[in-house]
C-alpha cells in the first residue's frame, strides 16, 4: 500500500415501485461489508432532513404541493447529502443509493406536461454515479406484484409511464438486470458488477452527472 486512500464507488439502484431494488441494496451492502469492503447504504428522498419531511408528508398524500414545486424539494433533498457523500467517497467508502436523480426525472416526467430537460435541469452537477443497476419487471410480473402501499405514485398506469420515462434516461454506465430472477440470482449478479466496477474506479476523479 503506497498510503493513498482509494476512494469508493458511488453504485446507484433504480427502477419502478416493488421491483425489489431496497432489497437488493440493503443486501450488496451487507456482502460489501462482510466481504471487507467499507460501504454505506443511503436512500432519497431521505425522509429526516426539513426537505424530508415535507417530502414524506407529500408523498404519504398528507399534503399537496405544486408538482414543479415537489420536483425541485426532490433535487434539494439531494443536494442537502452531496458534502457527506462526497467525504465518503473520497475517504474510500463505497456508497449504494437506493433511488437518486434518474427517480427525479422519471417521476415527474411521467406527469402530463414536463419535458425531460426541464427535468435534469436541477440535478445537473451531482455526483456522476459510477454504476446505475436498473431493475426491470415484466408486466405479468408487475402486476402480480403490484400490491402497493397507496402512497402517491402506486398505481400501475403511473409506473408505466415512469418505465418509459426510464427507458429514455439510459446510459453507458447502466445496466439493465430482470428483476423476476431469484432475490439470490439478482444479487450475484449486482456483487459481482459492483466488485468490478469498485476496483476500476480507484483512480479516477468523482464526476458531475450530466455536464
Ligand atoms: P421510495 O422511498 O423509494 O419508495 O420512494 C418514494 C416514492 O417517491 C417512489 O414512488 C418514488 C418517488 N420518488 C423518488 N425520488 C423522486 C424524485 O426525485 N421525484 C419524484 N417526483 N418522485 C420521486
Ligand atoms: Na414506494
Ligand atoms: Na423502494
Amino acid at each position: 500500500m503506497n498510503g493513498v486512500v482509494r476512494r469508493g464507488a458511488l453504485i446507484v439502484l433504480e427502477g419502478c415501485d416493488r421491483c425489489g431494488k431496497s432489497t437488493q441494496a440493503r443486501k450488496l451492502v451487507d456482502t460489501l461489508v462482510a466481504g471487507g469492503t467499507p460501504a454505506e447504504l443511503w436512500r432519497f428522498p431521505e425522509r429526516s432532513s426539513s426537505i424530508g419531511q415535507l417530502i414524506g408528508s407529500y408523498l404519504e398524500k398528507k399534503s399537496e404541493v405544486e408538482d414543479h414545486a415537489i420536483h425541485l424539494l426532490f433535487s434539494a433533498n439531494r443536494w442537502e447529502s452531496v458534502p457527506r457523500m462526497r467525504k465518503l467517497l473520497q475517504d474510500g467508502t463505497t456508497v449504494v443509493v437506493d433511488r437518486y436523480a434518474y427517480s427525479g426525472v422519471a417521476f415527474t416526467a411521467a406527469k402530463e406536461g414536463f419535458d425531460i430537460e426541464w427535468c435534469k435541469q436541477p440535478d445537473r452537477g451531482l455526483p456522476e454515479p459510477d454504476l446505475v443497476l436498473y431493475l426491470t419487471i415484466g408486466a405479468e410480473d408487475a402486476a402480480k406484484r403490484a400490491d402497493f402501499g397507496g402512497e402517491r405514485y402506486e398505481q400501475t398506469d403511473f409506473q408505466k409511464r415512469v418505465a418509459d420515462m426510464y427507458g429514455l434516461l439510459r446510459e453507458d454506465r447502466w445496466e439493465t438486470l430482470d428483476a423476476s430472477q431469484s432475490i439470490k440470482d439478482l444479487h450475484d449478479q449486482i456483487a459481482k458488477l459492483t466488485r468490478d466496477i469498485i476496483t476500476r474506479v480507484e483512480n479516477k476523479p468523482i464526476n458531475k452527472l450530466w455536464m
